[in-house]
């Protein structure tokens, strides 16, 4: 049997449908912005996985340079002439101050060795300072105007040398301080800065996320050799 719509039922029909209508719109703007919150997460976590990777790179170009050990020796710490003195290493010996004196353990090469003076990518791509890079997409393959990928969005990597300052006495290293100063000589630090930037309506882009990591001329322990 075929019942008709009360008129109370009808008014309440047109109400429930007209409130679903004027739900939509925001509905819209509220999933968009989760998108657009999405797509912004997306890049910051794609930026930290970057800054990550690099930190696992040799310091310095120098950095596993002996002769015959290029390829298989771990990182070691490197001669800085024009930073802090008291973090050179102790006369006629591959060691600074505070470092354990045994075998496998942080130490200088066996002579004089510097790290580079430009930094930047040489032949090998092995130390931090070799992703330095303006411009690069963040997204191995970025889709403009796509409904998902509809950001596009670049990165510049920065490494650079940074004061750094250090005092000891009694054998103890006592304080190590650095600032985001950068310097044109050597140091002992290294600031690694990566800028992502987000492309605009009208094609410029604006810096979205600053990301720093700073690395530090101590060589590492051989537990585990990087082969390149
Ligand atoms: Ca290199
Ligand atoms: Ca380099």
């Amino acid at each position: 049997m075929k019942k008709a719509f009360t008129l109370i039922e009808l008014i309440f029909a047109i109400v429930v449908i007209s409130i679903a209508f004027m739900a939509i719109p925001s509905m819209n703007r509220v999933s968009s912005q989760n998108v657009e919150s999405s797509l912004i997460s997306e890049a910051l976590v794609a930026s930290v996985a970057k800054i990550d990777q690099i930190l696992t790179f040799n310091w310095d170009e120098n950095s596993s340079y002996e002769g015959a050990e290029n390829t298989t020796s771990y990182s070691k710490v490197l001669d800085i002439s024009s930073a802090d003195s008291e973090l050179e290493r102790v006369a006629g010996s591959n060691y600074r101050v505070g470092h354990i004196s045994s075998m496998l353990h942080r130490k200088f090469h066996s002579s004089e060795v510097n790290s580079t003076q430009t930094l930047g990518a040489e032949s090998d791509f092995d130390d931090i300072d070799d992703f330095i890079v303006s411009n690069q997409n963040l997204f191995a393959s970025d889709v403009v105007g796509a409904d998902g990928y509809k950001q596009h969005y670049l990165i510049d990597i920065d490494v650079s040398y940074i004061s750094d300052a250090a005092t000891y006495s009694d054998q103890i290293i006592n304080d190590f301080s650095f600032s985001d100063t950068t310097q044109v000589n050597p140091t002992n630090m290294k600031m690694i800065t990566i800028t992502t930037k987000k492309e605009q309506a009208d094609g410029s882009y604006s810096d979205e996320i600053k990301l720093r990591a700073y690395s530090s001329n101590i060589g590492e322990i051989d537990y585990y050799k990087r082969r390149y």
